[in-house]
């Protein structure tokens, strides 16, 4: 089946690779830095991660993917370093990681054996992650803070803790999940949502990044609610590596 293929994949290194989404600031139109995605090439076929990825959640793989996936980042970010590129680079953490014992002594070796600044590189957890095991996840994020690297809160708002409640975890950034982006068709609700989480955000002193912007109105919109970073279709879609390092020079 498709999850014998996928360890086949990473055992061999092939058909697997990172697309990266640039982070906007849009008052400025400066890129910020880049979220890492897995892509698969099954054979011939591209598979979605909405679909190898839980897969690859459900039979533990996930713990040797995800270790792949930073790894990789890391390794590029590092090149792109010496090419005078200071990329901040952004990774998704699944739950089966951060439960294992080692998580934190992993990424400290993958900082260590790549050379990529921690202040560079962040992990984006969502919240039914760090809602798993409540004390385990609050001395994790300390252990990440000492080693120096930024932590999300990915799809914000999507779990069922209230938003008071999260934005207690010891992390740098709030992610406000793109269901809550203002639109024609989007709940009228959204926008009052949007705006308690950047009050939130403001009083903790927290950086909010409002995801799955499409449109010049969410834009023009958010920036008049004071949520200033943003990554999304009307910037750009997740692009190959060759891509990142104009992108990162030129904005938008
Ligand atoms: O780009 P998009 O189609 O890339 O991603 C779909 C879903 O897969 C998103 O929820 C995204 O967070 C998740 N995803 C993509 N790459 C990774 C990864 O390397 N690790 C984990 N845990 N999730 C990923
Ligand atoms: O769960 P996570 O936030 O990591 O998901 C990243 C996913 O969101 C990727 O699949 C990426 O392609 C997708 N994405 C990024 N920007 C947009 C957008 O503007 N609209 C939509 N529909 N999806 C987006
Ligand atoms: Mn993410
Ligand atoms: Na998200």
């Amino acid at each position: 089946g498709m999850e014998r293929r996928l360890a086949d994949s990473l055992a061999r290194e092939s058909g697997l690779s990172l697309a990266y989404q640039p982070k906007v600031d849009m008052s400025s139109g400066e890129v910020l830095g880049f979220e890492a995605l897995c892509r698969w090439k099954d054979g011939e076929e591209d598979r979605s991660p909405e679909l190898f990825i839980p897969a690859a959640e459900e039979t533990g793989l996930i713990v040797d993917l995800g270790r792949w996936v930073m790894e990789k980042a890391c390794r590029r970010g590092a090149l792109w370093l010496k090419e005078g590129l200071r990329v901040p680079l952004a990774v998704n953490i699944s739950a089966k990681q951060v439960q294992q014992d080692d998580f934190v002594l992993m990424v400290d070796r993958i900082l260590e054996e790549t050379g990529f600044p921690p202040e560079l590189l962040e992990l984006e957890l969502t919240e039914s992650t760090l809602m798993k095991d409540l004390d385990r996840s609050c001395s994790m994020l300390e252990s990440l803070k000492e080693l120096g690297v930024s932590l999300a809160i990915d799809d914000f708002g999507t779990g069922y803790s209230s938003l008071a409640y999260m934005a207690r975890f010891d992390v740098d950034i709030l992610k406000i999940d793109r269901s809550f982006m203002p639109g024609k068709e989007a709940p009228p609700l959204n926008e009052a949502i949007v705006k308690s989480v950047v009050a939130l955000a403001d009083a903790r002193g927290l950086r909010v990044i409002a995801e799955g912007v499409e449109t010049e109105e969410q834009r023009d919109l958010l920036l008049r609610i004071g949520c200033v970073s943003a990554q999304g279709f009307l910037y750009s879609r997740p692009v190959p590596e060759e891509a990142v390092a104009d992108l990162f020079s030129r904005g938008f």
